[in-house]
């Protein structure tokens, strides 16, 4: 571990629709456990403000991603992504963050990670949660990464330099219960996981439109009991054990589209509803929607050609590229991935944790 020992060496970015602190690997803890402890610290938590750290009261802006070159002669940089509980003392490792992502590639050419391209860098990076690998590419003029552009994304206000991310493959298997529909918990589902677990669910089969804002179905106490069960039935059977403490499978309510695009969602993050809805969630609804029987036919226009899909949320859209292939005994495969994204580098300098309080936390 380097630099003062009361602080650590932090850049706080905003990725995608989302926010959080970037770390150089080796300016944390080598030991997962004494990370953890640190992050929370960092971040505040737990307490619902997060009065005391970088936290911003949400799972969207409590996030924290862990960079270092890579080993993998095919990626250039290694990127973990811990999601650091709000409310809870924990930190999980056990799903990706695409959003993020958007960041990591700015980030690793703001630390002299990687070598810079002109007019664009294109960063190879090894996303450890998943083992999966992603290309970013973005504006590099001048050897700097571009603070301004026209890249507009909804959810964000203004513009800025775009950030192309691809996922050259898909996940594996698409349909983690081997089925395009499953009936769980009474309800008729589809299980995908194109990058992030993702359980697709007719707004309508819960007695709702799917057009509401998150914060009234966040609050109607039927409907967050009914997402609760049919999370837990459709976890174990998609092979990820009891996920009653874990932030996968996520869960994405389907409605018809309002505005044009394909579909409408309302994406449970598992407790939240996200207020957009996250890359590699959006990458499992667009696979999810090509799936031949899955929950989404009836509900979702998807256009006649192209592989580009218009995914509608509460505070606008995302227009995502997903291709996916029937394989000689039906069963599909989602290929390249591609979704633009924007980040933006917030402050650069020294973080300075919350003391360790042994008496109030374990
Ligand atoms: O799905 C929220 C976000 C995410 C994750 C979540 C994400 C993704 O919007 O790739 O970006 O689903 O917890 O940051």
């Amino acid at each position: 571990m380097t630099g003062r020992p009361d602080g650590i060496r932090c850049m706080l970015m905003r990725g995608g629709t989302s926010k959080g602190a970037y770390f150089l690997a080796e300016d944390l803890p080598d030991r997962a456990a004494d990370r953890d402890a640190l992050l929370l610290r960092v971040m505040g938590s737990p307490d619902p403000r997060q009065i005391d750290g970088l936290g911003g009261a949400h799972p969207l802006t409590s996030k924290v991603a862990v960079v270092s070159v890579s080993a993998d002669p095919a990626a250039d940089v290694d990127y973990l992504f811990l999601q650091v509980g709000v409310e809870q003392f924990e930190v999980s490792d056990r799903q990706n963050c695409g959003n993020l992502l958007a960041g990591v590639g700015p980030f690793a050419v703001e630390r002299g990670l990687v070598t810079v391209g002109e007019p664009e860098t294109s960063v190879r990076v090894r996303m450890l949660n998943t083992d999966d690998l992603a290309v970013v590419t973005f504006p590099t003029p001048g050897g700097r990464v571009a603070v301004t552009g026209d890249a507009e994304i909804s959810g964000v206000p203004g513009t800025a330099a775009p950030v192309v991310i691809e996922f050259p493959q898909g996940g594996s298997p698409l349909l983690p219960t081997g089925n395009a529909r499953d009936v769980v918990a009474g309800t008729e589902v589809t299980c995908v996981d194109n990058g992030m677990p993702t359980v697709l669910i007719p707004a309508a089969a819960l007695g709702v439109t799917g057009h509401e804002a998150p914060k009234d179905l966040e609050n109607d106490a039927a409907l967050t009991a009914r997402l609760r069960e049919i999370r837990r039935a459709a976890g174990s059977l998609m092979g990820l054990g009891d996920v009653e403490h874990t932030t996968v499978p996520k869960l994405s309510l389907l409605a018809p589209p309002r505005y044009g695009g394909a579909v409408t969602t309302r994406t449970f993050i598992p407790v939240r509803c996200h207020t957009s809805i996250g890359v590699l969630g959006a990458a499992s609804v667009a696979a999810g929607l090509r799936v031949e029987g899955g929950v989404g036919e009836g509900i979702a226009q998807l256009p006649p050609t192209g592989d580009r899909l218009r995914i509608e949320h509460p505070t606008g859209f995302l227009d995502i590229e997903t291709r996916v292939t029937h394989g000689p005994d039906g069963s599909p495969s989602a290929r390249r991935t591609a979704v633009v994204r924007t980040a933006r580098k917030i402050f650069d300098g020294t973080v300075f944790p919350r003391p360790a309080d042994p008496a109030s936390h374990p």
